[in-house]
């Protein structure tokens, strides 16, 4: 069985060429080869081509001034103009206005484009360069065109199941309303699931595998009874990413406390623990009338980015037990990062879900 592979070649334009890290430029691993390396592995399903949507959902999801940041802040670099002076064509901040200056205060938005971008920009990992925006688009159209296919507004060759799996690059989870960060520009799964709300699914569901808490996502519906977040993710209270968000004692707010589940797990988990965490997510979201996935394989142990030691035999299994739900399903691409491996653990998990055996 296949699954409609929606793509775009747009999605390789964005180059970040490095990550800020403690201070240091480190050479990134969220890179355009991902996008070369998913499409060959996933040569035997159908490639859909992304086909351009307005910005009507896209700017529901997120807040309209900053989207129009992102769209606009490169050129503003560019006018800097850093390039020239500093030798840096990617948008990188080094202020923040955090609660420890603002202090209740409300901050006059800044003049200089390198303090402007502290005001959306919460990490110095997430760089903006030439392509950046272009690139981010298009994933957003990937994960539109993945609904079209779910919906039935567009073919997707097998009416039967409804499932789609969108190849989106940057990846998208820790982008929140008003921000990114962790690689992250704009929320792809999050604005899946409000196109699937807007077609008809009264309730849906977003289930996180990347290795990281999609605190992004989280945020975007906390509030929301609508749109379930669940997450399976390292415990930040080990130490890791995002750092703040994703403990277990995070459960929602106003008319949607109660529809937010994380769990944390510990450095070194692995399939049998990981995927007994899937079942339990999986159960808590049954009841919902659409899924998406927030597919990060970077749970993998292969994966530089986290200590999970999940195989491609796990991704295979968490996809069976997702696909087993019966829901339609769009399956957005997040996190993974060891390029040999990355296609691999992509296709185990689609063949999974799609009651497939083999690899
Ligand atoms: C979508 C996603 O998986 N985002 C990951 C963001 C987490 N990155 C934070 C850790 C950065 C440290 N990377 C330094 C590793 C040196 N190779
Ligand atoms: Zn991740």
């Amino acid at each position: 069985m296949t699954i409609p592979v929606v793509w775009s070649p747009e999605t390789r334009r964005h180059d970040p060429q490095r990550e800020v890290w403690v201070g240091v430029p480190t050479e990134g691993t969220e890179v355009p080869a991902r996008v070369d390396q998913i499409v060959e592995t996933l040569s035997g399903h159908p490639l859909v081509g992304a086909t351009p949507h307005d910005d009507d959902v896209l700017r529901r999801v997120h807040a309209p001034a900053y989207v129009d940041h992102l769209r606009t802040v490169h050129a503003a670099w560019l006018r800097g103009p850093y390039d020239e002076l500093v030798a840096q064509s990617r948008v990188v901040p080094y202020a923040f206005p955090t609660p420890a200056l603002t202090q209740g205060m409300t901050p006059t938005p800044a003049v200089a484009t390198h303090a402007r971008a502290g005001e959306y920009c919460y990490d110095t990992m997430t760089l903006v360069g030439p392509g950046t925006w272009e690139a981010a688009r298009a994933a957003v159209d990937c994960a539109l065109t993945a609904v079209d296919v779910v919906t039935g507004s567009r073919p997707s060759g097998d009416v039967e199941t409804p499932t789609a799996y969108a190849l989106c690059r940057p990846p998208g989870h820790h982008a929140t309303r008003e921000g990114y960060g962790g690689s992250c520009y704009l929320n792809n799964a999050a604005v899946a699931a409000q196109a699937l709300r807007d077609a008809g699914p009264a309730t849906v569901a977003v289930v996180d595998l990347d290795a990281h808490h999609g605190n992004g996502t989280q945020a975007i519906f906390w509030e929301r009874a609508d749109v379930r977040y669940a997450s399976l993710h390292v415990d930040p209270g080990a130490g890791w990413f995002p750092h703040w968000f994703g403990h277990a004692s995070e459960t929602g707010a106003a008319a949607g406390e109660g529809h937010n589940r994380n769990l944390p797990l510990p450095e070194g988990t692995g399939d049998d623990a990981w995927l007994e965490g899937v079942r339990v997510l999986a159960e808590w979201v049954a009841g919902a009338d659409a899924l998406v996935v927030s597919l990060g394989v970077d749970a993998s142990a292969d994966d530089p980015e986290s200590p999970l030691l999940v195989t491609a035999d796990g991704y295979h299994a968490a996809g069976q037990v997702l696909g087993g739900l019966g829901l339609p399903a769009v399956v957005v691409q997040e996190g993974g990062y060891h390029l040999p491996s990355l296609g691999g653990l992509v296709a185990a998990y689609l063949d999974g879900h799609r009651g497939g055996v083999g690899r």
